[in-house]
């Protein structure tokens, strides 16, 4: 066994791992000493251990749908690349990246793209997650720096959560705000159409009409203005302020109109407004509710000059806190991997262009931006881009309008795509298929959400023949003719160059500068402990702008769309607590499975009622891009005609619950970021003839129902069907050899089948046309079973001795389900999370359950009282 310090795969709270490793097993345990989480880790983080097989990986390059040899690959792309830039110019090329990249390997991407094929056509998936946020601060600050750590939440007064679902996105962080609260009484704020589970132990709720947050930062604004609460010094001297900018402001910011522009009870809204002038160490922390927004731009801005103004920047416990999403979005701002960027922080200005080429010695240096992601692919469609590769993103699933990109896709000459795992939906379009480095094999530094740069450290060998993103772009950019110019032969290489960009003609005008790792040795750079770069930004008054001031930037409400008559609704989306957008990895966890086992579109009751729908009827949701089902979820914390629906999906799990086919491909003027989070849609109940659902062992790729999810369950899969006609075709097409027990309700039509291999069950499949079908929690249960039930119990669904029936399972590492809790609560009046905790272990682990404890035990206490 040997331990390895390592840094979480997924989201941007960067949490710090103690891996121990015992062949190609690992046990995942918090690192206490890691400034980012102090040991703590959420459910995704702590069942890394379950993604990390073999199951499912890319494990040697394919070209045309067979296996190459890594020499074959590398040339056919050098090649392709090269007689394409040849024929049609740089321009007709292009790549797209992640956040999930490595720094080392979005520096070389960026390399090799910008100075060395000469295009500005390097986006990333950053584009679709917080190029608003980047593009307001250097509208605000003159360059992207993210003026706040975790520390100021210890110290804040007030923490604004707006657009976040922190208790489900950023578990750690959350954890971090209520541990604040709990010692000294942080007052929260949270600004979400939605209650999400973050509004929990918040002390305020604000519901908003979606889209209207800068009226309501605005409204804020202008009540500071009149209140005297400016900061007129900080005014003054550190910021400047546009001719008109207060004028503006004046108009329709009153409390009522503000109220009513965002759809808000006046009274709520100056219980904010209060809070707000009564604690000027305030973070607002803002992410998709704010960036994914076709104004994203403007209402980042409008965060921002309410800091600005109120003076509550570069102070302890005062700041504007655009968080990350993805691990590594950081580092790819670092590099300047954004299309609209050029490196190290810099723009495209003419001197930065002459700085850049300089440093790289650059043969064909990119002077202009390139193509932003969606027009990217709008390119693609068109022909005018004719080669590109992708890495570590799954745009046939996370670009809005999928349908669209999938055709781009489909009629692209050549598509190159890089990943960890075989098949993904964008993968499918692949011409070339490169076996990328997994998280467990990856080696580098990644950067979090408050600007920690920490290790990752590699914990197997690579996998068959996969290869670190950075060595496939390296060969491929040496087979291209720069061979001097890519010849690292390690990330530390790539690393110290990275560091001396950073620094280089610098002089002070960017504080993105980490010149003192220049020459950061190999032993050095593997042992490099967490460091954070920047200080505290802005903690002087200066900014990097020319005059050295921040900008107020005046920013007006956006007319917001009126319903459309074949639309009425409006389609909010985003994630859930355990499911890392499109599943390849998280999805392999059976523990990390059981949170919610099916794409659900979440509907206000009243909404649900007008269209005949009841809680677990299939929905279809249609909107201008496209249509797809999802079972029915009734929530109160909906607002009336918005709907809500996960991210997650994919055709790889599933003929319904594709909400990437859904969303609109419009986009911010200023950032290209686009609107995901409002999309005009319509809801249709369906009603197929028969429903039911497969528990196996094994299932195959193409299951024939109109309707069919699946999910990983502890020794198999789970997999929810619907459809009409002859459910026998689904039961040949699905249930394996073996011995079986059946019975078939022909009067009614409905289906039990059990399947047997010595005497284990293999297989089951529960159809009903008018029926219940039983609980699948004990089904899955006998998948694993040592004792054999009963025939008559596995037709039934049940052993003859009733087990108390858990319910959805709520806390996943000790396996609790809501009816234990809420029975648990009932009975012995419990009142606490703690409380729970201690009675049933339930939250005591990673704790990404307890906003959900905390809900069941006030639901339980108002049903009690009711
Ligand atoms: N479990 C999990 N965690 C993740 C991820 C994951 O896939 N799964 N992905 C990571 C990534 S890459 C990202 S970017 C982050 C995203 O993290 P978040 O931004 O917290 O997550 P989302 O669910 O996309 O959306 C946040 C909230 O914005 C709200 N919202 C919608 N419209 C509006 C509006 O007009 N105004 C306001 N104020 N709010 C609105 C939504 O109702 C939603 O609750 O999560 C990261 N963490
Ligand atoms: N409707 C709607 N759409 C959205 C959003 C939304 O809120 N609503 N959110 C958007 C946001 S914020 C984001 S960040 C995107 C995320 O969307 P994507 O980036 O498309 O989602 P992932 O599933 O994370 O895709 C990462 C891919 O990289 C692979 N991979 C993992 N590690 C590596 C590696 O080291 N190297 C290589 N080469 N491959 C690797 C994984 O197997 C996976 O296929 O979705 C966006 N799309
Ligand atoms: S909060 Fe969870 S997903 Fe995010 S880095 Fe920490 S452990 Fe990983
Ligand atoms: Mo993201």
């Amino acid at each position: 066994m040997r331990e390895i310090r390592t840094t979480c795969a997924y989201c941007g709270v960067g949490c710090g791992i103690r891996a121990e490793v015992t062949g190609r097993e690992v046990a995942i345990k918090g690192d206490a000493e890691h400034p980012a989480n102090a040991g703590k880790l959420c459910s995704k983080g702590t069942h890394l251990g379950e993604t990390v097989s073999l199951e499912g990986r890319l494990l040697y390059p394919e070209a045309g749908g067979k296996r190459v040899s890594w020499d074959k690959a590398i040339d056919r792309v050098a090649k392709r690349f090269t007689d394409t830039i040849a024929r049609h110019g740089p321009d007709s090329v292009a790549f797209y990246v992640s956040g999930q990249l490595l720094t080392e390997d979005y520096y070389v991407a960026n390399k090799l793209m910008k100075g060395f094929i000469g295009s500005g056509n390097i986006d990333t998936n950053s584009r679709l997650c917080m190029s608003s946020a980047v593009a307001g601060h250097i509208r605000a600050f003159g360059e992207d720096v993210v003026p706040a750590t975790y520390a100021d939440f210890d110290e804040a007064d007030l923490i604004v959560l707006v657009g976040s679902n922190t208790a489900w996105c950023h578990p750690i962080v959350y954890q971090r705000i209520m541990a604040a609260r709990a010692s000294r009484g942080t007052k929260i704020v949270v600004i979400d159409p939605r209650r999400t589970e973050t509004c929990e132990d918040a002390d305020l709720h604000l519901p908003l009409r979606p889209g209207s947050d800068v009226a309501l930062m605005n409204g804020l604004l202008a009540h500071c203005r009149d209140k005297g609460l400016l900061d007129a010094g900080y005014l003054e001297d550190c910021v400047n302020t546009p001719d008109g900018f207060w004028d503006a402001l004046g108009e329709g910011s009153d409390l009522w109109s503000t109220a009513a522009a965002c759809d808000l009870p006046p009274a709520d809204l100056l219980a904010f407004y209060e809070l707000f002038a009564a604690n000027p160490r305030t973070i607002t922390l803002f992410s998709q509710g704010i960036n994914q927004s076709v104004r994203g731009t403007d209402q980042v801005n409008a965060i921002l000059n309410l800091h600005l103004a109120t003076g509550r920047i570069g102070k302890p416990g005062a700041a504007p806190f655009s968080i990350t999403g993805q691990p590594n979005a950081m580092g790819g701002r670092e590099v300047g991997g954004l299309a609209s960027t050029l490196a190290a922080h810099m723009d495209f200005a003419p001197e930065n262009v002459e700085t850049v080429r300089r440093f790289w010695a650059a043969p064909r240096m990119a002077s202009k931006p390139g193509l932003k992601a969606v027009d990217l692919f709008r390119q693609v469609r068109e022909g005018r881009v004719k080669a590109i590769w992708i890495m570590a993103t799954n745009p046939a699933v996370s670009l809005p309008d999928a349908g669209l990109v999938r055709e781009a896709l489909a009629t692209c000459p050549f598509v190159v795509v890089s990943d960890c795992i075989a098949d993904t939906d964008t993968a499918r379009f692949a011409h070339v298929k490169l076996p990328a480095a997994g998280w467990g094999e990856k080696d580098g530094t990644v950067t979090n959400s408050e600007r920690l740069i920490s290790r990752q450290r590699a914990l197997f060998p690579l996998a068959g023949e996969a290869k670190p993103d950075w060595w496939i772009m390296t060969q491929v950019a040496q087979a291209m003719g720069w061979t001097e110019h890519f010849a690292y032969d390690c990330p530390a290489d790539i690393y110290r160059e990275h560091a001396r960009l950073s620094t280089y003609q610098n002089g002070g005008k960017r504080l993105f500068d980490i010149g003192y790792h220049a020459a950061i040795s190999n032993p050095a750079y593997d042992a490099m402990e967490p460091f954070r770069w920047g200080g505290v930004p802005f903690a002087d008054g200066r900014f990097s702008t020319p005059d050295g001031k921040a900008r107020l930037v005046p920013v007006e409400q956006m007319v917001l769309e009126k319903p459309l008559a074949k639309f009425p609704m409006t389609l909010n989306t985003g994630r859930y607590r355990d499911q890392w957008h499109t599943m390849t990895r998280t999805g392999l966890s059976p523990k990390l499975s059981q949170h919610r086992r099916e794409p659900l579109v979440e509907i206000h009751p009243a909404d649900a009622d007008e269209r005949g729908i009841a809680a677990d009827d299939l929905v279809q949701v249609s909107t201008p891009a496209g249509d797809s089902v999802f079972r029915a979820l009734l929530s109160e914390g909906q607002r009336r005609g918005e709907v809500f629906t996960p991210i997650h999906w994919t055709d790889r799990q599933s003929t319904g619950g594709r909400t990437g086919l859904l969303p609109r491909s419009l986009v911010d003027p200023v950032s290209g970021q686009p609107g995901f989070k409002s999309t005009p849609a319509r809801l249709e109940k369906l009603a197929p003839e028969w429903r039911g659902f497969l528990i196996a062992r094994d299932v195959p790729d193409a299951i024939p129902a109109a309707y069919a999810t699946k999910i990983r369950v502890a020794a198999g899969w789970l997999v929810e069907v619907a459809g009409d006609g002859d459910p026998s075709v689904l039961a040949k097409a699905v249930l394996p050899k073996g011995e079986r027990i059946e019975t078939v309700d022909q009067a009614r039509g409905g289906l039990r089948v059990a399947v047997l291999q010595d005497g284990q069950l293999v297989a089951a499949l529960f159809i009903t046309r008018s029926g219940r079908t039983p609980s699948r929690e004990w089904l899955i249960a006998q998948l694993s079973a040592a004792g054999m039930a009963s025939a008559i119990e596995l037709l039934a669904g049940r052993p003859a001795t009733p087990q108390a029936d858990r319910g959805p399972i709520v806390c996943v590492c000790f396996d609790v389900g809501m009816k234990t809790i809420i029975e648990a609560v009932a009975t012995q009046g419990l009142v606490s999370v703690e409380a729970v905790g201690q009675a049933l272990s339930a939250g005591t682990n990673c704790g990404s359950c307890r906003p959900a404890i905390q809900r069941l035990i006030g639901e339980t206490k108002e049903a009690a009282h009711a």
